[in-house]
């Protein structure tokens, strides 16, 4: 329903990206995407390309007055840095200065080489980059847009950064995943988050690298997104694969994910009630019952997604992410593939850790998920189309609508 292409090398001149599918009249400003692409800068334990790489934005098209027109839009991020990429990234024929003969442990690198059958890993190594995560924002600046036409907030935060935990109980509200980007590691638990800079700050002191989780939440979402009927259409399934295709990512899970699988049926799944509606001081389940089609659950395990639908109740998957494959201090043991002696991989500049930016990308992706099955269940051409048609079906499950009045068209 929604689709998106890149293109476009880490240290090319841009990154280019196509959205295709978004409905007219949605409200869009270069800002918006430059905010976003703001957010995937952030985090503790960065390397020194984040304090320099800008993300200049320009809308090549789809949009006019600030709204889009319903045609494909088309987004292009100048790389800051190409100016000394020029002769090494040069599109026109030629050689480059260096080539890297060293693959990385961990990295596309060697396979990536033998595959294309290249000589040198910088032509695997330039697309296999996570900067390409840049490109991908900007289409979920998109999504998240479109999704707040209707009420849902996609946001995420850091729950475990290498050996460091965050506490965690209920699922975080809007307001309390807001203040995530407050923290330096996108953490927020204030403990937790002062351990993961500690364990970063020692990681790079050793010229290692540290993994971690980021969980997603989204607040708002309807009962009915995804389906049973095929493979395919499972909610779930879509969530894993993107968040899957994020670059070092090794695992996803949807709720309470693999500790599901130790645990008792009676103990595995959330009761059904019925919703309470909201009386004159506001008591009872509100929104959520108003999602739910009149039915809501107290506990919250199985992450929002039943039988690859929506359940109405917010949707919480968790992305772990491997150390980056690249050192500081090169360690792991790999080939010349000319010579083939055995030697250690070439050091790159790189980041100590990248999981609070990962946890934006996964937000990004999240959303461009949710969106596209939004615009499956409701349609429309234009954002008023698709607003009223999410209204009608609502009520269509007999519930009242009034608590997603918000949302309401104008
Ligand atoms: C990356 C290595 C680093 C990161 C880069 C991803 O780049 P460089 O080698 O140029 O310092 O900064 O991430 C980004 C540029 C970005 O925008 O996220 C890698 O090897 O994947």
């Amino acid at each position: 329903m929604l689709r998106f292409l890149t293109a476009g090398e880490s240290h090319g001149r841009a990154l280019v990206v196509i959205v295709e599918g978004l409905p007219a009249g949605l409200r869009v400003t270069a800002e918006d995407i430059q905010r976003g692409l703001a957010r995937r800068r952030l985090g503790f334990g960065r390397g020194p390309r984040m304090r320099f790489e800008q993300d200049e934005i320009t809308l090549l098209g789809g949009i006019r007055h600030g709204r889009t027109l319903g045609s494909p839009v088309a987004i292009e991020i100048a790389n800051t840095e190409w100016p000394k990429w020029v002769q090494e990234m040069s599109p026109e024929p030629g050689l480059p200065s260096t080539v890297l003969t060293q693959p990385r442990p961990g990295h596309a690198d060697l396979s990536g080489m033998l595959k294309y059958g290249f000589d040198d890993a910088r032509d695997v190594l330039e697309r296999a980059s996570a900067r390409e995560t840049a490109a991908r924002v900007a289409a979920g600046t998109l999504a998240k847009l479109l999704l707040g036409e209707i009420g849902v907030d996609v946001l995420s935060h850091v729950v475990q950064l290498g050996p460091e935990r965050a506490a965690s109980d209920a699922v975080p509200s809007v307001a309390e995943l807001a203040e995530a980007d407050t923290s330096e590691v996108r953490c927020t638990d204030a403990a937790a988050s002062a351990r993961m800079v500690a364990a970063i700050r020692a990681a790079a002191k050793a010229g290692d690298s540290l993994g971690g989780v980021a969980e997603v939440v989204a607040h708002g979402v309807p009962v009915g997104l995804g389906s049973y009927v095929h493979w395919d259409r499972r909610l779930d399934g879509l969530l894993a694969q993107s968040l899957m295709s994020i670059q070092a990512i090794k695992a996803v899970e949807i709720g309470d994910g693999a500790e599901l699988s130790a645990r008792r049926g009676s103990v595995a799944h959330d009761s059904i009630r019925a919703a309470v509606p909201d009386d004159r001081d506001g008591a009872g389940d509100g929104e959520l019952g108003v999602l739910g089609g009149g039915y809501v659950r107290d506990t919250h395990r199985a992450g929002g997604v039943e039988g690859g639908i929506s359940t109405g109740a917010p949707i919480v998957v968790r992305a772990s992410m491997k150390p980056l494959a690249t050192l500081n201090r090169p360690t792991l043991g790999t080939v010349d593939v000319v010579t083939k002696e055995s030697t250690v991989s070439f050091k790159e500049r790189t980041d100590v850790t990248a999981v609070p930016a990962m946890g934006v990308v996964a937000e990004t992706m999240v959303a461009l998920v949710l969106a596209s099955e939004a615009l499956r269940k409701f349609g429309g051409d234009s954002v008023e189309e698709f607003r009223r048609n999410r209204l009608g079906y609502l009520a269509s499950l007999g519930v009242a609508t009034s608590a997603a009045g918000s949302h309401a068209p104008a």
